[in-house]
């Protein structure tokens, strides 16, 4: 009897103890999220303001707006670009880590350096075509400059961009050959409208070269990157997406208050080129 009574009061606990474990659990659960991105606003809402004076403009009359329109903007040193980067690639499912541009990688925020498995400052818009370097400018301009893997960014080097080659390591499905490189399929549209983009901002004004998009893949350090004709099919095969928007208005909001036109409307670059 006793013995029975014992056990009915043992279950009884392990009952109550089941019970507040299940009680704890959502709580445990419910730990709060951090950074969640601000949500990307659609295009539109900037075509009777900040874009207007380009309406119903195309070919060279709209890059000339476009030009003009862009290149209001604050511009910061090479070593604010550290701390930017940090914000406008965060991973949207790890607030401490960036993604990275090319091998689709997460890599924790402080990783960043030059050693191996760290990840620096990407000029998508190779540096040398154009000869701009990393003074404030074209090589500071966060609309071309992502987070990559230190190896991966030496293997893209300053190539032009075609289709084909074969994968490398953290390769992440971009390919490259002799003399080009092909980015992953989901950032092909990114690479093409960030060259779109420095095509249009620098027009040979401030000191700079005036760079601009040709149709080939040895351009060197020439102030020209190839193919225009890849590129464009690029930007339609992969449209803008909810990280490049968001990427887009950070930069626009917190650091340059400038956009790229061509995430806002990727069918300008039809209409220009
Ligand atoms: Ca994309
Ligand atoms: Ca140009």
């Amino acid at each position: 009897m006793l013995a029975t009574r014992t056990g009915r009061r043992r279950a009884a606990a392990l009952a109550a103890t089941a019970a507040l474990a299940a009680l704890a659990a959502p709580s445990l659960a419910a730990t709060p999220a951090t950074a969640t991105p601000p949500a990307a606003p659609a295009p539109a809402d900037y075509d009777d303001t900040y874009y207007k004076d380009a309406a119903g403009k195309t070919g060279d009359d709209l890059k000339a707006s476009l030009h003009t329109i862009i290149s209001d903007q604050t511009k910061l040193s090479y070593d604010a670009v550290w701390d930017a980067l940090k914000t406008t690639d965060q991973d949207p499912a790890d607030s401490g880590s960036v993604i990275l541009l090319y091998s689709g990688l997460s890599r924790s925020k402080s990783s960043n350096g030059g050693d191996s498995g760290d990840w620096n400052r990407e000029h998508v818009w190779a540096k040398s075509h154009g000869d701009f370097g990393t003074a404030t400018g074209p090589g500071t301009d966060l609309h071309h400059l992502r987070p990559e893997d230190v190896a991966v960014n030496a293997v893209r080097g300053n190539k032009d961009f075609d289709d084909g080659g074969s994968g490398f390591t953290d390769s992440g499905g971009s390919l490259t050959d002799a003399d080009s490189f092909e980015p992953r399929d989901a950032v092909k549209g990114d690479v093409a409208r960030m060259i779109f983009y420095m095509a249009t901002r620098y027009e040979g004004g401030e000191g700079f070269a005036d760079l601009e998009v040709n149709g080939s893949v040895d351009n060197g350090s020439n102030p020209y990157i190839g193919k225009v004709s890849v590129l464009k099919t690029w930007n339609d095969e992969d449209p803008p997406d909810a990280f490049e928007e968001r990427r887009n208005q950070v930069i626009y909001d917190t650091y340059q208050h400038n956009r790229n036109p061509f995430v806002d409307h990727p069918e300008w670059v039809g209409a220009i080129w």
